[in-house]
């Protein structure tokens, strides 16, 4: 076992607020791939890497953060968790309070979460209620629990999942022997823009890297209330893990954006989508369209000229395409991919595939 990867809190454990008294609970989270995306950087001229996160146990970043905030959580004697969640977070909270055998409770906006993460939360035996509400009523609805009631918050406004998340930061670290020029990210609650830069400002100071990256942050343009510097009420888009209007982590992500140069911009349904694709078809990385906004943001950033050619950027991509797997058989002008049916036909297999007897390989 000695060269399997043992989990964020494992080998981190020296920068992480872990003791011997910390019961570790862990499912083999971190270590995900920086994967060279070489398409993107002969679109843009930077050199573009992408930190697949789609990798963690359960699909999402969202396990860096929730190993601490359930391991500290079941420090602390906890019984019984609670979070809000637009889908990622609930799978998570479910999946790592099995494996600690405590109760997860998980609400979610009702009819707005991905199959894929309803299965996941159902699954892994979380207590799931849909609340006839969105995301932003449900986390105010977990945090009046929270404070009344014997259970434990494991959002993002609890400081744990921002401590666990910060190790992506550190990791790309490891790989690239410094911080990028860039960091990418898209943006819902803002707890993990506030994690990177968090992971970012401690190896500065402990001098792994020489500078800070410009962090880069992208809402959906329907559920952008940093872009536009006000709660939306009513906050819409297809990327429905960031279908937020309210982000938990709002004051945090505006003096990040301060500290490091960042920016934050919105960008609509139809260029996400697009994005998708591009990073399916020409890099090979499937990813729900929340996640595909990294590639948007870059696209948009670098024609706008504001991303020097041979830049080093990275670009996080967030959860796994099999989440939300229904858009990837949506065509550009809206119509169903209905793959081609054929008969158990050699010559008229090789017909419809184009394939000329004899021919070159
Ligand atoms: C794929 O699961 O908020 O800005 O409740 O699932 O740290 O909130 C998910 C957020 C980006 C935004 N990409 O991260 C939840 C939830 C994916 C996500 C975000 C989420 P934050």
């Amino acid at each position: 076992m000695a060269k399997q990867w043992r989990g964020v809190l494992h080998e981190y454990a020296d920068r992480l607020d872990v003791s011997a008294a910390t019961p570790i609970i862990s499912l083999g989270e971190g270590g995900t791939p920086l994967i060279p995306a070489p398409a993107l950087s002969a679109r843009t001229g930077a050199k573009v890497f992408i930190k697949y996160e789609g990798m963690n146990p359960t699909g999402s970043f969202k396990d860096r953060g929730m190993t601490m905030a359930i391991s500290k959580a079941v420090e602390h004697g906890a019984q019984a968790v609670i979070c809000a969640s637009t889908g990622n977070t609930s799978a998570s909270a479910a999946a790592y309070a099995a494996h600690a055998g405590i109760t997860a409770a998980v609400l979610v906006p009702e009819g707005k979460i991905s199959m894929g993460k309803l299965s996941q939360a159902v699954a892994h035996n979380g207590q799931l209620l849909q609340v006839q509400g969105n995301f932003d009523d449900c986390l105010d609805i977990a945090r009046d629990l929270a404070a009344n009631y014997p259970v434990h918050l494991v959002n993002s406004v609890n400081n744990d999942r921002i401590e666990g998340q910060k190790t992506a930061a550190y990791e790309v670290v490891e790989v690239l022997e410094d911080a990028p020029d860039f960091h990418i990210l898209p943006v819902g609650n803002a707890g993990n823009y506030t994690a990177y830069s968090r992971g970012y400002t401690e190896e500065l100071a402990r001098g792994a890297t020489t500078k800070m990256p410009r962090m880069f942050g992208f809402q959906a343009s329907g559920s952008a209330p940093i872009v536009l510097g006000h709660v939306v009420k009513s906050p819409e888009t297809l990327a429905s893990a960031i279908r937020i209007g309210n982000p938990a982590s709002w004051e945090l992500a505006l003096a990040a954006r301060e500290q490091t140069n960042g920016y934050f911009g919105a960008i609509d349904d139809e260029t996400i989508l697009a994005a998708q694709r591009i990073l399916s078809a020409e890099v090979g990385i499937f990813v729900e369209p929340a996640s595909a906004i990294s590639v948007a943001g870059l696209l948009e950033r670098a024609e706008a000229g504001e991303i020097p050619k041979g830049a080093v950027v990275v670009l996080t991509v967030t959860g796994h395409g099999l989440k939300d797997p229904q858009w990837a058989l949506r065509r550009a002008d809206g119509s169903e991919v209905t793959p081609t049916s054929v008969p158990v036909d050699v010559p008229t297999i090789a017909d419809v595939l184009g394939l000329v007897a004899g021919g070159l390989k």
